[in-house]
């Protein structure tokens, strides 16, 4: 009889530990998207107030690829900046390992992912759809749905540039 209790108060423990690690690996992963979020925009507001433009995104899988493709100085995008383009965001780097920003070629395009190895959605050029006037920027979350076909409940945990 004591060993049963002993063993249901370590599954108890047990079970207290790994949603905590969960708890605290969903934090760090939110953690860590809002930070290349806020990278993302900060390099975007350099862009412009150089270029006097955003780069168009249509708020789809593929919209950061030009994103990549100007912030990353590598209009022909095979993976290396350009001689004498600017590097606006050189954590964008798709050759970089354990960066903090992760960049992925999917097709000919270069997109940015978020923590949960998500592409991050960009909309620019298509202002009745726009939440913000200049550009959105968000992250579906930890459930890879929402903004702006999802449910209410999809919607809840997007890391957006917006709220
Ligand atoms: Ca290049
Ligand atoms: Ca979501």
């Amino acid at each position: 009889m004591e060993l049963m209790v002993v063993i249901a108060i370590i599954l108890v423990l047990a079970t207290m530990v790994i949603s905590g690690v969960g708890w605290y690996k969903r934090k760090a992963a939110v953690g860590r998207t809002q930070v290349m979020m806020a990278s993302i925009e900060r390099a975007l507001e350099e862009y412009s107030s150089d270029s006097g433009v955003y780069p168009a995104g249509d708020g789809e899988e593929g919209s950061t690829a030009d994103l990549y493709k100007v912030l990353y100085g590598d209009p022909d995008g095979d993976g290396k900046s350009n001689s004498g383009e600017t590097v606006y965001l050189s954590l964008l780097d798709p050759n970089l390992t354990g960066s903090k920003l992760t960049v992925e070629k999917v097709g000919t395009d270069y997109i940015i992912m978020d923590a949960w190895f998500e592409p991050f959605r960009y909309l620019r050029g298509n202002p009745a759809a726009q939440m913000n006037p200049d550009f959105d920027l968000w992250s579906l979350g930890v459930d890879g749905k929402g903004h702006p076909n999802g449910d209410a409940k999809s919607k809840q945990d997007d890391l957006t540039n917006w709220k």
